[in-house]
């Protein structure tokens, strides 16, 4: 037994004892018959050969832009009408595409081909300039030409058998083909390894990249892109998690900038920031190096203001789904509850203090044996019985939906699955066996049409049982597995919508198109409704379905830490929706810690408590009397904001906004504020500064430009700057911006406009209300607010001139 060797079999035993012995052997066996079909249907490393594009030879103008031929290589740019653009190397075109949500857009028709001074080329367009230097380098421009971006010629590893040619770099191979730009091109080698290295200013901050565990400023190190069940809680630092995007919001004081590669194998991104010369005139560029194993190297940049930017990226990529109102109220979860009578007496336990309570989560426990699609009878005996119960007092049932299915013939859903052949099966046509909740499991392709349909008929199940909305979990896809192997062999087949693949190349869309396969069976099963779906594992695109969640946040004050930076960077990395498990997955909070948790998950979009099996409990009276006053402040607080809240959601599904944004959304030249990640805007109108430290009952906050009033103490503070701000343990600090039109519910339960003084003389108050009382498609209105000070007066107006119909309570004025 080698080293290697001892540390898995450390790792099997250690696997054996947490699983059971019999799961660990079958753990085991599964672990044994992944390498085994890795063997056989992966093609073997052998010797590679290292390729760059080499000197330009010339270039041919299209639509958008045009093509430039490098000796080795070839670079589509193509600028599409909404300003985003194209790069796509060796013939890649935008599709197909996982993450486009209507193919490509037009292209913009005014962006142009040209010849640059120094033998590279150039393509101009009104929002942004191209620069492709004459060995493949390229530089993204503002129009005013300053540099946001450098990406320097990308280098290639392919293996030297399917690419015979003279050895050494740079050479060019005998059996490149010709590309459709009649330019030399190398067989699209999709197992190539491929390295792009980057710099952006030195002042420049790295966010996005999907759901991180730390942030939302993504400091130096390496972020891999592969969608991982950390396995047991995750704490600060823990990487890579479920949900990984390969986009990078980049700040910096000469704009800001996304940059999307488009290609879900597996890869890493390493950061480093740079480093200003202080005058000296030596700036150290921030670099970024993206390694991928395989898939095609093109990607998108989008050019403007943050706010900009992630329009940008909704209109490419699709726009969030709107939650139904209902789901921007409090949700309730813990894996165990036991039975209806302990349902109904949390149930209950809310209703008896007088706390609003949205919606009830039932885990993996009330399933039959863990089985999808199945409830356990002897502890739910009438689960729609009790789902209309619940929903007469307003409480929604959601259900866990886990994708491994039970690999057991007489298991109504394996069966048909079979019958309808949708199980991901190895290069040897068997079925991918993996040890999962319900035992031995098989998965479902969710990258075949079919099997999505197939699956999202299932739903019908869950709709019967009197669930209003779905929680997808373990779809990285992950199971138990001995030798680290916690997802599906690499050489598993997949169809990849009919144009054939592996696992390496699916793995990462899995959950998002496990989320599509859901969301489209809900919208055709209850077309009435919008469909309330959330997903652990996800990918560009995830929101057009639904949000997500943290996952398995450890408890603790660094896990609290990393609920925050885990919604932020989901927000900037386009899913909008989502939340952390209030109280932290694992254990017992202190109360104190519940209740900074709760205090902040109140603000969140996606408001829930949620525990493990073995965690002690989360309902907001079990951690004594003051936390629970202090909580149910939170929940009422909540409640009273709902209509700001559907407000959010319906501007996030209009322009990409996430609903939590970082505190630099609209000023992100202010250096200091692209530093802050102890707070966040909630909209436009509100600033929240939650306490993030154990025994802190006050707090330093930082603030943007302008005037913010305390909403609790209507003090004024001006900003930029610094203040500090008491926090005491029955409240964290929310500030409003003065002139901002905050939706909320009166105290007579009706809608009403709460008005925060604007300054005198300072122009550009107001806000935006949209109303949104159902939880269907009908059409809503936007409707706008200017608001000016005059006379010492507060004066409210709709921008469309018609009489403002809701009551408006002014607060900050002195
Ligand atoms: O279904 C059980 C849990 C669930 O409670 C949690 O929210 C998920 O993130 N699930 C993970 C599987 C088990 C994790 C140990």
């Amino acid at each position: 037994m080698d080293a290697r060797d001892r540390v898995r079999s450390g790792k099997l035993v250690r696997s054996v004892k947490a699983v059971g012995t019999a799961r660990g052997l079958r753990s085991l066996r599964a672990a044994w018959q992944r390498r085994r079909s890795d063997a056989v249907g992966l093609p073997r490393r052998g010797p590679e050969l290292a390729r760059v594009p080499g000197p330009v030879i010339g270039a041919d103008p299209e639509p958008g832009g045009g093509v430039v031929r490098f000796a080795r290589s070839s670079l589509r740019v193509r600028v599409t009408a909404g300003g985003a653009v194209f790069c796509g190397w060796d013939g890649a075109e935008p599709e197909p595409s996982y993450a486009l949500a209507h193919g490509c857009p037009e292209v913009d028709e005014r962006a142009v081909l040209e010849p640059d001074t120094v033998g590279g080329w150039r393509v101009v367009s009104e929002r942004v300039t191209v620069v492709v230097s004459r060995t493949g380098a390229v530089e993204v421009r503002t129009p005013g030409g300053v540099p946001l971006r450098r990406d320097l010629p990308p280098r290639w590893w392919e293996p030297a058998a399917a690419a015979p040619g003279p050895e050494g770099e740079g050479r060019m191979p005998e059996a490149a083909g010709h590309g459709p730009e009649g330019c030399p091109r190398w067989p699209a080698g999709e197992g190539a390894r491929w390295q792009q290295r980057s710099e952006v200013a030195a002042d420049a901050r790295f966010f996005g990249l999907g759901g991180r565990s730390s942030g939302p400023r993504l400091r130096d190190g390496r972020y891999r892109l592969w969608n991982t069940d950390p396995g047991g809680a995750f704490r600060p630092g823990d990487d890579p998690l479920s949900l990984t995007v390969p986009i990078q919001l980049v700040v910096a004081d000469a704009g800001t900038h996304l940059v999307f590669h488009d290609n879900s194998w597996d890869g890493a991104v390493t950061l480093r920031e740079g480093e200003e010369g202080e005058g000296s005139g030596h700036d150290r560029p921030g670099r970024c190096r993206l390694r991928m194993e395989g898939g095609p190297l093109r990607y998108w940049v989008i050019v403007g203001t943050p706010a900009r930017v992630l329009h940008g990226w909704a209109a490419l990529t699709g726009s969030p789904a709107v939650p139904p109102a209902w789901a921007l109220g409090h949700h309730h979860a813990r894996w165990g509850f036991g039975d209806a009578e302990e349902v109904r007496r949390v149930v209950a336990g809310y209703r008896e203090r007088g706390l609003p309570l949205s919606a009830l989560h039932l885990d993996i426990d009330h399933f039959a044996g863990h089985r999808v699609f199945t409830v356990d009878s002897g502890r739910f005996p009438d689960l729609p019985a009790l789902a209309a119960e619940l929903r007469t007092e307003g409480v929604r049932l959601v259900s866990i939906v886990d994708p491994a299915v039970k690999a057991e013939p007489g298991d109504a859903v394996y069966d048909s699955g079979s019958a309808a052949d949708v199980f991901v099966r190895d290069a040897r046509g068997l079925e991918v066996r993996g040890e999962v909740w319900p035992g031995e499991s098989v998965f479902p392709d969710f990258t075949d049409p079919r099997a999505r349909k197939w699956w999202g008929a299932l739903y019908a199940e869950r709709l019967a049982q009197g669930f209003s909305g779905v929680w997808h979990d373990m779809n990285e896809p992950a199971a138990f597995g001995a030798f680290g192997g916690t997802t599906l062999p690499r050489s598993a087949r997949h169809a990849l919508e009919g144009r054939g693949g592996d696992h390496r190349e699916a793995h990462n869309v899995y959950g998002l198109a496990m989320a599509r396969a859901g969301y489209e069976g809900l919208r055709e099963l209850r077309p009435q409704e919008r469909p309330f779906l959330f997903s652990r594992a996800g990918w560009a695109g995830l929101q057009r379905y639904g949000g997500s969640w943290s996952g398995d946040v450890a408890t603790g004050w660094p896990g609290l830490r990393a609920s925050l930076a885990l919604v932020l960077g989901l927000g900037l990395s386009g899913v909008p929706y989502s939340g952390p498990d209030i109280g932290g997955f694992t254990g017992s909070p202190s109360p104190e810690l519940y209740l900074r948790w709760f205090q902040l998950g109140a603000y969140l979009p996606l408001f829930r408590t949620h525990s493990a099996l073995t965690a002690g409990r989360r309902e907001p009276w079990e951690f004594g009397p003051r936390v629970l006053e202090s909580a149910a402040a939170a929940l009422r607080e909540r409640q009273r904001l709902q209509p700001y809240f559907i407000t959010l959601a319906q501007l996030a599904a209009r322009t990409g906004a996430p609903y939590v944004r970082p505190v630099w959304w609209r000023s992100p030249k202010d250096r200091a504020l692209r530093d802050c990640e102890d707070a966040f805007l909630l909209g436009d109108a509100l600033l929240v500064a939650p306490v993030l430290e154990e025994g802190a009952e006050r707090r330093t906050v930082r603030l943007p430009r302008g005037r913010w009033y305390d909403t609790v103490t209507g003090v004024p503070y001006e900003g930029p700057g610094q203040v500090v701000l008491d926090a005491p343990l029955s409240r964290i600090p929310v500030l409003a911006r003065a002139g901002s039109v905050v939706p909320v519910t009166g105290a007579d339960g009706g809608l009403e406009l709460e008005v925060w003084a604007p300054v005198a003389g300072r122009k550009g108050g107001g806000g935006v209300l949209v109303e949104d009382r159902g939880d269907g498609w009908e059409r809503t209105e936007v409707v706008r607010f200017t608001t000016r000070l005059r006379a010492g007066e507060v004066r409210v107006e709709r921008e469309d001139g018609a009489a403002v119909d809701h009551p408006v309570r002014v607060r900050g004025l002195r």
